[in-house]
């Protein structure tokens, strides 16, 4: 039997390349017009795909690959991916759940806590030669503040257990209310946002969130309130952001993930009560090792054992 091939279409970690080009024969996908001379050579022969989350993995691409098989993913969120399609032409998709969940949580709690007590500005500051003149006290604390947490899901419960053990109080909102919590349950995000102190954002990316967090729960969540986003950039009205920030209807931001990646709006670079992180929340060796040893285990799980390990909802393994 000819080994199968594989399609890794992004630089992934060295363990991923190293154990698929061991046991399978595989094609890296480069950017551009490139990638057209490696899919004329090899669209055929190709029955999985290692991908990258930085590239878009849509209809056109799998339509090229007739024996396209499994897409494995390297992270947890797949918004980059189009499922349907896959779902529709019986092509399984993986993700990397779970094993990043404490470590996005850990920069979650970070990113809350420099936002709320301006750590990053202060820094800023004591580097400028400030110190003397005396860094103002911040009016943000997260002292007897309620959090809620939008997508408490496996990475939002890592969140909420830690923001508990911090003093803080906690609420949610998904589309479905969880019978396994203490916390309350809002029934929408307007109520959630004008629930809470701190809004913080921890679902899915995609069409069925896309914009939800928008001018209108920045009212909500009123002239005291913090929003804090490390789900997806694409599930906020950056413009209504930027306007809220602007305008003082919100007290602060702190962002992990932007709508247009690498892409950070010049107006939020020059705003001091928003601090801005490059979508690094799983990003330790230690965390993305892990998910890169998933993704390899996905696809060997499904072209040894016939099972992956780690199918995402819309395509589950075995099928319905
Ligand atoms: O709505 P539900 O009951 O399916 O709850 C999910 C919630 N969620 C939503 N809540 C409100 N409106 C929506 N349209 C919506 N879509 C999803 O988000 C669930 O509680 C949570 C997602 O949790 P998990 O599927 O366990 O994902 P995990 O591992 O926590 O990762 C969340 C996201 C990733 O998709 C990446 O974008 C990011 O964190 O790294």
């Amino acid at each position: 039997m000819p080994k199968p091939e594989i399609l890794i279409t992004g630089s992934l970690m060295p363990l991923v390349h190293e154990q698929l080009s061991a046991a399978y024969t595989t094609h890296s996908l480069p950017a551009g017009d490139a990638a057209d001379d490696v899919l004329n050579a090899v669209a055929d022969e190709i029955r999985g795909i290692a991908g990258s989350p930085a590239r878009g993995i849509g209809a056109n691409l799998m339509d090229r690959l007739p024996r396209l098989e499994i897409i494995a993913n390297y992270g947890v969120g797949y918004d980059n991916i189009d499922v349907p399609h896959a779902a529709a032409r019986n092509i399984i998709v993986t993700n990397t759940p779970d094993v990043l969940s404490e470590e996005v949580a850990d920069a979650a709690i970070g990113l809350m806590i420099m936002t709320a007590r301006e750590l990053s500005a202060a820094e800023r500051w004591l580097r400028a030669g400030k110190w003397k003149k005396g860094y103002p006290l911040t009016r943000g604390t997260l002292r007897g503040k309620r959090l809620g947490i939008f997508g408490l899901g496996r990475i939002g419960r890592a969140i909420a257990v830690r923001a508990q053990a911090m003093g803080m109080e906690i609420c949610y909102h998904n589309r479905t209310r969880v019978r396994d919590v203490p916390y309350p349950y809002c029934s929408s995000l307007r109520e959630l946002a004008s629930h809470c102190d701190v809004l913080l954002c921890a679902a899915p990316g995609g069409e069925a969130t896309r914009g939800l967090i928008n001018a209108e729960i920045f009212q909500a969540l009123g002239a005291e309130g913090i929003f804090i986003n490390i789900g997806r950039g694409t599930t906020v009205d950056e413009p209504a952001l930027v306007a809220a920030l602007q305008d003082r209807t919100i007290m602060a931001a702190g962002l992990d993930v932007f709508e247009n990646e690498p892409h950070v709006p010049q107006e939020l670079m020059d705003m001091d009560h928003v601090v801005l992180l490059p979508h690094m929340a799983s990003a330790s060796v230690h965390t993305r090792n892990a998910m890169a040893q998933l993704l390899v285990d996905n696809l060997i799980g499904w072209f040894e054992n016939g099972a992956p390990l780690t199918p995402v909802a819309e395509t589950p393994w075995p099928r319905k």
